[in-house]
């Protein structure tokens, strides 16, 4: 596939696959000493109002907050980073995930090297609506629950579902050929990486074979669809936008 610049990769005005082999390895400063694939920004297609990268870092390799104060979610892939924050320490490994909301200072070590899956968000405040705190969580131990009904499809929410988040993370698992219920069309936005299995996506017009380790970004009113292939579970960690009055 990566001979002759064929690729799954695909960019439209709604939407976004990118697959590993288009992959492109770029630094920020609040991530010195990692390679950060920086697949979704505001740049992309029609727009988007957040941003997801995956940080590389290496054993030893310090992270710190965003420079200009946005809200992060972070999902480790492989390895192990310490967190500090307000104070406390805590190991995150394959599956842990935390939350920290705007302004708050905090530093992520790769204690051997480490592969981050990194969701940033300016935070939109609603009048008389509490900032949401730090957050913890591990994937694996979320029971989840049947998405509209369907036992061969679950959802795991990683965040509080809750008004003071304006955006959700969450994982939906789907046995083979489980499928979404039907065609969505939303306002919100989503950032998605396939954690393990095979698929297919439908995003506007298109349908698109999908499969670990790739990135999909759908725009606002993006139609979307996904069927499971394969043989096992595939599963999916997406970003959305919540809780917020549009205008
Ligand atoms: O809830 C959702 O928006 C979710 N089901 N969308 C998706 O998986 N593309
Ligand atoms: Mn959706």
């Amino acid at each position: 596939m990566k001979h002759l610049g064929v690729t799954r990769s695909a960019l439209r005005e709604a939407h976004a696959v990118i697959t590993p082999d288009t992959f492109v390895r770029t630094a920020l400063a609040e991530w010195p000493g990692s390679a950060v694939v920086l697949h979704i920004a505001p740049v992309i297609g029609l727009g988007a109002r957040f941003v997801q990268f995956t940080a590389e870092m290496m054993a030893g390799a310090r992270a710190r907050e965003s420079l200009l104060g946005y809200q992060r979610f972070v999902f480790v892939l492989s390895g192990e980073v310490q967190v500090e924050v307000d104070g406390e320490s805590r190991t995150l490994r394959e599956s842990d995930h935390g939350f920290f909301p705007a302004g708050v200072a905090h530093t992520l070590e790769a204690r051997v090297a480490a592969r981050v899956a990194v969701f940033e968000k300016p935070y939109q405040g609603a009048p008389g609506v509490d900032a949401p705190p730090v957050c913890w969580g591990n994937e694996r131990e979320n029971p989840g629950a049947p998405f509209e009904g369907d036992e061969r499809l679950i959802a795991r929410k990683l965040l509080p579902d809750d008004p003071r988040f304006d955006f959700m993370m969450s994982t939906m698992s789907f046995a083979p050929g489980a499928t979404l219920p039907y065609t969505e069309v939303h306002y919100m936005e989503h950032g998605l990486l396939m954690l393990s299995g095979e698929g297919l996506y439908k995003l506007q017009e298109a349908y698109y074979p999908v499969q670990t380790g790739d990135v999909i970004w759908m725009g606002a009113h993006c139609p979307q669809w996904y069927g499971a292939l394969g043989r096992d579970w595939s599963k999916y960690l997406l970003f959305k936008d919540m809780n917020r009055h549009p205008l």
